[in-house]
């Protein structure tokens, strides 16, 4: 099936809903919904207005006032962060991997141009230096718009942005950050280069003898082979490798996960959490949710550790 089949398919698929729900006397046209990312569970959020869109070299981007989550960001039509929620993401991307470090002191944020990751990331005192590599100078123009609550952190000194490809990016660089976050698009389009295995092997490359690397790697219920071929592919790159989860309502099926790789063995269990203690303004993260977010349903321990 080509693409314009599928746009029209699924236009069509959404008039259909919005009838048989207007039937039901639930009116579904000032609703965005999510069709790209669905895998049968389209993502619905109510907009008030599009406050603006372009199309950028490499993707569309497009900004919303949503009716009860603040401003909301797509890329490509699939929803990358809303004003409300987006702590529970960005908390876990950057702490667990921030905290389970001894002492890192340069971190890598792969895309994140929205400012999130780098917010959280910024929170660690023993941080010197972060490079944030992001494609898409217009994800950050936009973002430094509607995000104010982000836009400080890219004046911070520590900071440099790189505007380039983050494939060709780390492969500039050899043993030298201590974390390296991956906050990309979905695993289709300009993201899909960071799902695949030679990127992950750059990503080694690029951390230092203990460093750790996190990649969002979607919803476990939705994209259970793509966690499960990632898992397997950073087992046998590094010594230690493991997915571990958070919620946020607007990301499919309520839940988003990341896939850990750490080139030195280590445990969950046991980091330096009175670091916490220092963070400022933790909405989600804390020791529990860091422990607990390891904590794999039975469904997906079976596909990760059984052949
Ligand atoms: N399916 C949605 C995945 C979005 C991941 N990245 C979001 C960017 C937020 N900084």
């Amino acid at each position: 099936m080509n693409s314009t089949t599928k746009t029209l398919l699924s236009a069509c698929a959404a008039l259909l809903l919005s009838q048989s729900m207007n039937a039901l006397n639930t009116d579904v046209s000032n609703f965005f919904i999510e069709w790209r990312n669905h895998n049968g569970l389209p993502t619905m959020v109510e907009v008030e207005e599009k406050l603006e869109s372009c199309k950028s070299e490499y993707q569309e981007i497009e900004m919303y006032k949503t009716a009860t989550f603040g401003n909301m960001m797509l890329i490509d039509g699939v929803i990358m962060l809303t004003q409300r929620e987006n702590f529970a993401y960005h908390e876990m991307i950057a702490h667990v991997p921030m905290v389970l470090h001894s002492n890192p002191k340069r971190v890598l944020i792969v895309g994140g141009g929205d400012g999130g990751t780098l917010t959280e990331i910024l929170k660690h005192d023993s941080v010197l230096e972060v490079v944030l590599c992001e494609i898409d100078a217009k994800v950050i123009e936009l973002s430094k718009k509607y995000f104010p609550e982000f836009s400080a952190a890219f004046e911070d000194p520590r900071v440099t942005i790189a505007i380039q490809d983050a494939a060709k990016y780390i492969t500039t660089k050899e043993d030298y950050f201590d974390v390296i976050c991956v906050d990309s698009t979905d695993p289709f389009g300009p993201g899909e280069v960071l799902f695949q295995k030679e990127f992950y092997t750059q990503i080694k490359n690029a951390l230092t003898h203990d460093g750790i690397a996190v990649t969002q790697s979607e919803s476990m219920y939705l994209y259970t082979d793509l966690i499960k071929a990632l898992y397997k592919q950073n087992s046998e790159l590094f010594p230690y490798a493991s997915y571990y989860f958070t919620l946020v309502p607007t990301y499919p099926s309520g839940t988003i996960g990341f896939s850990l790789c750490s080139k030195k063995e280590i445990n969950p269990e046991e980091a330096n959490f009175s670091k916490i203690a220092a963070l400022k303004n933790l909405r989600y993260y804390n020791q529990a949710m860091h422990k607990a977010s390891f904590q794999l349903p039975q469904f997906l321990h079976n596909e990760l550790h059984t052949n």
